[in-house]
């Protein structure tokens, strides 16, 4: 069996019982609870998540670390725990995980310290809001999130609404390119904008059902020992408008310079930042696609499931 030993670990009932049934698990995040969507929303955002999951007849694993053990599907204490902005637990990327857990403390895993730890349990899908990429400025900062590098290296599946639109998307996707990660949309020919639906990119590959990703990733993983990216796109009702859209992006850009934000930090604050210069309009569209993620990464799951 699959297995994180000999870390010391809690997987709950659920999803021990859906791994020894062969049932679809999907991996959810828990940076976005703690440091992604403001409080209280991240707790409600979580729960409808993992609520999106069960909805397509598989079992939602949210990630994190607590006093030292990795959790496998969390329970409502250590949710509200994540979620307290006033208990500022670490953001676990992959390279953290370990050191977090040998000292015993709490952290939020990101999308590639998640996958990090679901690629160890065998699990094979994880759904995200909008992945990690390169940064504008990267040319003069090197900023670059480890999702992409962890994509290249854990075998999961990971559906998220493209990258945040925070962010250079012509650069990531370049480096996707390079790094060798499948990018592939789903009912969609183009690369989504996170909050809007078209990044302004085009995409080569589109998939139009869970069971053909599910293929494909089979077939992917045959032949490479990376993971793939499924671009599903917010849906229509739910997209930002377009001058709010550029609005939040101003803001975002200019809370990092003001702020002289570095690390990571920088994500969390140009989120930030941009929730309070849309209104909030930008956290409903991160719980509208975030959930919609959670759902389809679920018929995936199970998709892979049924095909072993
Ligand atoms: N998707 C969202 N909101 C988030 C994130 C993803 O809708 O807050 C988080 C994920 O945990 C992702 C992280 O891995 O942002 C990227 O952070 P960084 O740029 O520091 O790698
Ligand atoms: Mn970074």
């Amino acid at each position: 069996m699959d297995s994180l030993a000999p870390l010391p670990v809690a997987v709950t009932k659920e999803v021990a019982d859906a791994r020894a049934a062969g049932r679809g698990v999907v991996a959810l995040e828990s940076t976005i609870v703690a440091h992604g969507l403001p409080h209280p929303i991240n707790l409600e955002v979580a729960a409808a998540c993992e609520a999106a999951v069960r909805a397509a007849g598989a079992v939602p694993a949210t990630i994190a670390v607590r006093d030292g053990v990795v959790r496998v599907g969390l329970g409502a204490e250590e949710l509200a725990t994540l979620a307290d902005p006033a208990r500022g637990v670490a953001k676990l990327s992959a390279r953290d995980v370990g050191v977090c857990v040998a000292r015993g403390g709490d952290g939020a895993t990101t999308v590639a310290g998640t996958i990090a730890v679901a690629a160890a349990l065998g699990i094979a899908v994880m759904a995200t809001g909008g992945l990690g990429g390169v940064h504008r400025g990267a040319r003069e900062t090197y900023d670059e999130s480890a999702d992409l590098v962890a994509l290249s290296r854990y075998p999961v599946c990971v559906v998220a609404s493209g990258v945040k639109s925070i962010l250079d998307v012509g650069a990531t996707l370049e480096r996707l390119d390079t790094l060798g990660v499948p990018v592939v949309g789903f009912r969609t020919e183009r690369f989504p904008g996170f909050y809007r639906r078209d990044s302004g990119f085009a995409l080569e590959w589109s998939l139009g059902d869970a069971a053909e990703v599910a293929r494909a990733f089979g077939a992917h993983r045959v032949v490479s020992p990376t993971g793939l990216l499924l671009a599903h796109p917010i849906a229509e009702a739910d997209e930002l408008d377009d001058d709010l859209h550029r609005a939040g992006l101003a803001a975002a850009e200019a809370a990092v310079a003001r702020e002289a934000t570095t690390g990571k930090a920088v994500t969390p604050v140009m989120l930030a930042a941009f929730a309070a210069a849309t209104g909030g309009a930008s956290v409903a569209a991160n719980r509208a696609l975030v959930v919609a993620n959670a759902l389809l990464a679920g018929e995936v799951a199970r998709a892979v499931a049924e095909s072993r």
